[in-house]
């Protein structure tokens, strides 16, 4: 089976296991399609989604700091899972540029488009360096990095996007990073912070609706995909934070009554008006949990920074 083949089989068995569950769920990293990828990108420059300004803050206001950290003879790995287009880790680049630090980047994200990208407008800017794109969700390209161990590494993992996984799922995803992690190497991750609820929700049910059609995008692939016929627009965008937990779920709600059929996987899906589909979880942290998070994967946070508004802060951790 190619690597395309068993994503769409796992997506499948996804599907078929979230939509016969009750309550339904499906997991937010189906939304990323060239559609998703884009609506995302809009996401990020919402006014109300504060995420991206405050971690550009952050790396702007620290770039001296941690490229001084790497001003080690013989140069360093920097590896980002999630890349994205880039715009905030090029702070660090052309800070790591300026002051001659020799070092590889080694963007890596699910979408192709984004990489191809990132490449093609960091060579224009720096044609000298040193840029190896990986195309790949975080999970499977994790074990191939390991071959990154001649020399010291940052790994950077912006956005939050570990907020995207349940506190088992985070500490999983953290203990593979640190089975990858000599004792020079660091990891730089991004967590958003608890806060006023409302500026939390306010992030994630935008008064443009983008953050709807992010969602609703999840219902457009399988009705392009797997041959679904989901009256989407019937679907509203739903958002709840807790700020007992510091999660934010989204969801897909049922305005009314319908049944779907998913032709490909031979299934039929009912739905009762004002049922849901949970879609996304976007965990908000504190020190405390960051902390524990750490331990469990057996890593120690080394370095704490944070944006002038007091948002979003960023940890470096050692193994
Ligand atoms: C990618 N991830 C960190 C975003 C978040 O904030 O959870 C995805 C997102 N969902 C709705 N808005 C943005």
């Amino acid at each position: 089976m190619t690597k395309q083949e068993s994503f769409i089989q796992e997506f499948k068995d996804h599907v078929r296991e979230g939509l016969t569950s009750y309550p339904k769920y499906l997991s937010s990293k189906y939304i990323y399609d060239d559609r998703g990828d884009e609506l995302f990108q809009q996401i990020m420059n919402l006014p109300e989604y504060y995420l991206t300004n405050a971690e550009y803050n952050i790396i702007d206001k620290y770039k001296k700091d941690i490229s001084s950290k790497f001003e080690v003879n013989g140069g360093f790995d920097l590896i980002e899972l999630g890349a994205g287009d880039g715009k905030k880790t090029k702070l660090l680049l052309e800070q790591l540029h300026k002051d001659q630090v020799e070092f590889t980047y080694i963007p890596i994200d699910i979408s192709k488009h984004s990489i191809d990208e990132l490449t093609k407008s960091l060579k224009k800017k720096w044609p000298e360096m040193d840029v190896q794109g990986e195309q790949g969700l975080y999970f499977n390209v994790l074990k191939d990095l390991a071959r990154y161990n001649k020399r010291p590494k940052l790994i950077l993992v912006l956005g939050s996007n570990i907020g995207n996984l349940k506190h088992p799922e985070a500490i999983d995803f953290l203990n593979q990073i640190r089975e990858l992690m000599s004792p020079q190497d660091s990891l730089f991750m991004g967590f958003d912070q608890k806060k006023d609820p409302i500026v939390i929700q306010n992030a994630y049910a935008d008064k443009t609706g983008v953050t709807q059609e992010f969602n609703r995008n999840l219902l457009h692939r399988l009705n392009k995909e797997m041959s679904a016929d989901f009256p989407v627009n019937d679907f509203d965008h739903w958002e709840s934070y807790d700020p007992e937990t510091g999660t934010a779920k989204s969801f897909l709600l049922a305005t009314e009554p319908c049944k779907v059929h998913i032709k490909d996987l031979d299934l039929k899906v009912e739905f009762k008006k004002w049922e849901t589909i949970h879609t996304e979880v976007s965990q908000k942290y504190d020190d405390e949990v960051v902390d524990w998070l750490a331990s469990e994967a057996g890593l120690e946070i080394s370095s704490i920074y944070e944006d002038d508004q007091k948002l979003f802060k960023n940890y470096t951790f050692t193994s």
